[in-house]
């Protein structure tokens, strides 16, 4: 019987990624835990909480007292925070990681998940169909901070045979939970803005390509990764994972189609020299080859669902 720990499961990924982890193990295996407040339907669902990940002593506690077999760490300081507070950021993303792998190796937890990202990459990594072994120059600390997290990661499973599973995220779209402070996130905001006030301030150019995925996407990438035969699995470290590929000026031309008397306007800030750092389309062969991954929503269908999902989230507000 699987026990499972979600670290950060009131966040973008984790609130999302929790309900589905319910309906695979059942809801009681599935413990939510946050430093902050759960949404409405984890707390419901299941068991849920508050826990800080950097407590090592109460994370062990938590974790012998509910058997605990697998552990997914969702908590991390996205891209645009954490250039504002680099080496808070820093501590954050590297020890929540680092107490996560040693109190797995000490306590024989049985499988890890945690989230890399396209951040990794930097100004020298070739920025189209970008493969799975490449340079890796990263130049934000939050790039920083996930190529050191998946050294680690493949580290614990070289040393220590420790089953640690990773996937390089690209922007994630998605309208449950918002996201916060990430290079990526201009691609929900614009949802909310263009429902509200049919106006939205882009902090990006309208030219500036990014990988990017649905949620729905990167949920079922996480689960198919976490249920593929270990044997299959060749890399350690982090798996490069694509889904679609758009602009800001591509996605306002498709709201548009929705809503014709949407207006964007641009006004780049610092999150402008992150994104053209980063690659526009990601090559993500090896994942499909290891454990089968596929993408199945597209930007059209993207949009669609966005824009359906976050007028009904205005209407019940
Ligand atoms: C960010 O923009 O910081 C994140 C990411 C790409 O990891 N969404």
């Amino acid at each position: 019987m699987e026990k499972i720990l979600v670290v950060g499961a009131a966040g973008q990924i984790g609130s999302e990624l929790t309900l589905a982890l319910r309906k695979i193990y059942g809801n009681e295996n599935v413990f939510a835990t946050d430093i902050k407040d759960a949404p409405k339907d984890v707390k419901k669902s299941g068991p849920f909480q508050l826990l800080d990940v950097m407590d090592d002593k109460r994370l062990i506690h938590f974790v012998i007292r509910y058997k605990i077999t697998q552990i997914y760490l969702l908590a991390a300081v996205l891209s645009g925070n954490a250039e504002r507070l680099p080496l808070q950021a820093w501590d954050i993303n590297m020890r929540s990681l680092l107490n996560i792998l040693d109190l797995a190796r000490e306590v024989g937890i049985r499988k890890i998940f945690w989230p890399s990202s396209i951040a990794v990459f930097g100004m020298t990594t070739p920025k189209t169909d970008t493969p799975q072994l490449t340079i890796m120059e990263p130049n934000t600390v939050y790039g920083i901070s996930k190529l050191a997290g998946e050294r680690w990661c493949e580290y614990y499973n070289h040393k220590h045979g420790l089953d640690v599973r990773s996937i390089r995220y690209p922007g994630l779209i998605s309208y449950k939970t918002e996201a916060g402070g990430g290079t990526t996130d201009y691609a929900v905001e614009i949802f909310y803005d263009a429902i509200e006030s049919k106006k939205y301030e882009c902090f990006l150019k309208p030219d500036t390509k990014l990988p990017m995925m649905f949620m729905d996407d990167a949920i079922r990438a996480t689960t198919e990764l976490m249920e593929a035969d270990s044997s299959r699995l060749s890399i350690r470290s982090s798996y490069n994972l694509s889904g679609i590929t758009f602009d800001p000026r591509q996605l306002s031309d498709e709201i548009k189609k929705y809503i014709p008397d949407f207006e964007i306007t641009y006004k780049p800030d610092f999150r402008q020299v992150i994104a053209e750092s980063w690659p526009q389309s990601i090559d993500d062969s090896v994942a499909r080859n290891d454990w089968g991954w596929k993408h199945k929503i597209n930007l059209e269908k993207m949009t669609r669902i966005m824009l359906k999902e976050t007028e009904k989230k205005f209407k019940h507000k």
